[in-house]
């Protein structure tokens, strides 16, 4: 069983590690972005996935130093990454502390990293407790520079709202839907919409989970403009990033 004091100790000590997944246009063969997820090097249980320990995190209160520990890693990793933006998910209890930009604006200086190639992935929850504040914090992120992306769209209650009325500049198309498009027409429907809709709304539109060809040639006929998933690239440790971009590089 995982417990919240290894995970503390995981934290202070050694045992996490990001792993980056490659974000690519659409419309040419190119990386753009990469999304940090994190792993847990557990000493018994190998490496632990985000999806096993994350909510154990946020009941205990240390996703606060699990997410500055990301955040930190993440910047000082992707400044040898030119020209790529970095996208790190926020926790919803993260994103209400208080104090939360001046973290982030704390993070950044100490970093050196450059705002504007950091992109901070929220999900609605952010916003559904105290709109006024998030609308807030989310104005004084822009001004720093820093993007935002809505992350698991299509997955809430009123994305459609969210969207008119927060700063963000791209939302993420949740996996589930491209995950049953082949199998009923209605889904290939619904991210047909939403692909319009934030193109509509000049926002950047990203499809998660991309498994197979007909996937990205259907994304890419409706002018989406990047593509994530295992069929591209999946996620893997900083130092295979490294290959991956210099392999990349001399290929021309
Ligand atoms: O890497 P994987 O596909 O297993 O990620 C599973 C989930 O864990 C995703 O929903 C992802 O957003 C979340 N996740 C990954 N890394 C982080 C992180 O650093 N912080 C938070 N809060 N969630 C993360
Ligand atoms: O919730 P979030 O969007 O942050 O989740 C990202 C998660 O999606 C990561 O755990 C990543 O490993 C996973 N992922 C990325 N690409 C694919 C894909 O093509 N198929 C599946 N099933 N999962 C993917
Ligand atoms: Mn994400
Ligand atoms: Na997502």
């Amino acid at each position: 069983k995982l417990v919240a004091d290894d995970l503390r100790d995981a934290i202070t000590g050694d045992g996490l590690e990001l792993h980056y997944q490659p974000i690519f246009a659409a419309d040419r063969d190119e990386v753009v972005a990469l999304e940090a997820l994190v792993r847990w090097r557990h000493p018994e249980k190998g490496l632990i996935p985000p999806d096993r320990f994350v909510a154990m995190a946020e009941q205990s209160g240390l996703i606060l130093p699990l997410g500055d520990w990301v955040l930190r890693r993440a910047c000082n990793d992707a400044r040898r990454w030119p020209g790529l933006r970095v996208a790190v998910n926020v926790s919803p209890i993260q994103f209400r502390q208080r104090d939360y930009v001046e973290t982030v604006g704390r993070i950044l200086e100490e970093t050196g990293f450059d705002p504007t190639r950091l992109e901070l992935e929220l999900t609605e929850g952010v916003v559904v407790e105290d709109a006024d504040a998030a609308e807030a914090a989310m104005m004084r992120l822009r001004a720093k520079g820093v993007n935002l992306a809505l992350d698991d769209f299509g997955t809430g209650y009123s994305s459609l709202i969210y969207l008119r009325r927060f700063a963000f500049d791209k939302i993420k198309i949740d996996r589930s839907f491209l995950e049953s498009m082949e199998a009923t027409g209605e889904s290939a429907i619904l991210v047909h919409s939403i692909v319009h809709l934030g193109r509509a709304l000049g926002l950047t539109v990203t499809a998660e989970g991309v498994e197979t060809r007909e996937q990205q040639r259907f994304l890419q006929a409706l002018g989406c403009h990047q593509l994530q998933g295992y069929l591209l690239a999946r996620p893997m440790p900083a130092s295979d990033i490294d290959a991956l971009l210099s392999a990349r590089r001399h290929a021309g």
